[in-house]
C-alpha cells in the first residue's frame, strides 16, 4: 500500500501540500481538477500542471478522486455518448501523464449524505454524523440549505451550490431510473471505457454508495458484497475495481468489511479507511480511526488488506475536527494525520509479525 491524503488543490484546500508532506509515510496525494464539471474533458496540459505542482512539494499524484460521472451517463440520456467520449479522452490524458488510478461513483443526485457536519463529541471534537430520522423528516431540496451553514465557508464535493440549485430537476431526471436501469447504465459506461483503461493501465475504482441504502427513494447499486460482485462479474476485467471505503460500506452493519475485502483480491484499487461509531443502527458518527473509539475493528480491516496483497493507495479518509482547526468538514489536517499514522502503525506491526514469523 501507499499512504496518501486527499488534497483539494491550492485554490480550495485549507491544507497545504507542504503540510501533507510532513505527515510520516505520506508519499502521494489524491486530487483532481476541481474546476471541471462532470462530463467535461480534462485537458492534458492542466493535468500536467497539477502533477508538477505536487511534484514540487516532493510527492506525486497517486490517483484521481474523482473523474466524476455525469448524470447524463448515470441516467442514460441522449448526451451520454458524448460525455463518455470526453471521459475516455480524460482517461487517455491521465494515462499519458502516468496516472493509473481513478476513483468515481455512480450515485444519483447526492455523492454522499450526512445530516450533521459538526456533531460535538464528548472530547469536544466535531464530526460528520447521520441520522435516518433526520433524513426522513426533510425534503431533499432543503437538505442542502440545512447543511450549507456548517461547511466552514468551503465547497464540499458533490454539494456545489450550482448543482444543488437544480436538485428538483435532478430528482426529475432519475424518476424512471430503478436499480436495474442504473446498473445497466454503469455496465454500458464500463464497457465503453475498458479499452482505454487497458491501453494505459488505468485502474477504475468505484466508490460505494454512502450511506449503503436508498436515500430519498433514489436507487443504490454499490452497497453490499453481493452487489459489488455482481458488478465485478458483469465487466470481468481487472481494471474494473473498487474503492474499499470502510466508512461507506460500513454504514450497513450487515456488511462484514474484512470478509468483503478478502473476497476481492486484485479488484480493490484504492482504500478509504476510517471508523464509525454507531449509537443505533441508523445513527452513526465519524469517530477517530482508533478501533476502540468506534465500531469497526481496524486491525482486522488492515489485516485483510495486507493478506490480499493490496498495493494501491490508501488514505485515512475523513477525520474529526480537532485542536481548533477550521477546515472543510472531514478534511482537516490534524485528525487525518493521526489516522495515517495509526494505519501505518497497524500495517508495520502486521508486516513484521508476518515476515518475522512472530
Ligand atoms: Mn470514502
Amino acid at each position: 500500500m501507499e499512504m496518501t491524503m486527499r488534497w483539494y488543490g491550492s485554490q480550495y484546500d485549507t491544507v497545504k501540500l507542504w503540510q501533507i508532506r510532513q505527515v510520516p509515510g505520506i508519499t502521494g496525494v489524491i486530487t483532481m481538477l476541481y474546476d471541471k464539471q462532470a462530463g467535461e474533458l480534462w485537458p492534458q496540459d492542466q493535468i500536467h500542471a497539477l502533477k508538477e505542482e505536487v511534484a514540487q512539494a516532493g510527492m506525486h499524484i497517486a490517483g484521481i478522486e474523482s473523474v466524476n460521472v455525469s448524470d447524463a451517463i448515470k441516467v442514460g440520456t441522449k448526451d451520454r455518448d458524448e460525455h463518455i467520449e470526453n471521459y475516455i479522452k480524460s482517461l487517455e490524458n491521465l494515462g499519458k501523464e502516468d496516472i493509473h488510478m481513478v476513483c468515481y461513483n455512480f450515485m444519483p443526485v447526492f455523492d454522499w449524505t450526512r445530516t450533521e457536519l459538526a456533531r460535538k463529541r464528548p472530547d469536544g471534537s466535531t464530526v460528520l454524523a447521520y441520522t435516518q430520522e433526520a433524513v426522513d423528516a426533510i425534503n431533499p431540496s432543503d437538505m442542502f440549505a440545512s447543511i450549507k451553514g456548517e461547511m466552514n465557508g468551503t465547497v464540499m464535493p458533490g454539494w456545489e451550490p450550482e448543482r444543488m440549485a437544480h436538485v428538483k430537476e435532478l430528482f426529475e431526471m432519475y424518476k424512471d431510473i430503478d436499480e436495474d436501469k442504473l446498473f445497466d447504465n454503469l455496465v454500458y459506461f464500463l464497457k465503453a471505457i475498458m479499452p482505454v483503461c487497458n491501453k494505459y493501465d488505468i485502474k477504475m475504482a468505484i466508490h460505494p454508495d454512502d450511506p449503503a441504502w436508498s436515500v430519498f427513494g433514489l436507487p443504490r447499486i454499490i452497497t453490499s458484497k453481493e452487489k459489488i460482485h455482481r458488478m465485478m462479474k458483469a465487466v470481468d476485467d481487472p481494471h474494473n475495481g473498487l474503492t474499499l471505503c470502510t466508512g461507506s460500506l460500513g454504514t450497513n452493519l450487515e456488511n462484514d468489511l474484512p470478509d468483503i475485502i478478502r473476497s476481492l483480491p486484485g479488484r480493490i484499487h484504492f482504500a478509504h479507511v476510517r471508523n464509525l461509531k454507531f449509537n443505533s443502527p441508523t445513527d452513526f458518527e465519524e469517530s477517530a480511526h482508533l478501533s476502540s473509539d468506534g465500531t469497526f475493528d481496524m486491525y482486522e480491516i488492515v489485516k485483510a488488506l495486507y493478506d490480499i496483497g493490496f498495493d494501491g493507495p490508501i488514505r485515512p479518509d475523513h477525520g474529526r475536527m480537532i485542536w481548533g482547526e477550521v477546515a472543510m468538514p472531514g478534511y482537516g489536517l490534524y485528525d487525518r494525520a493521526l489516522g495515517a499514522a495509526y494505519i501505518n502503525g497497524l500495517w508495520e506491526a502486521i508486516d513484521k509479525a508476518e515476515t518475522r514469523g512472530v
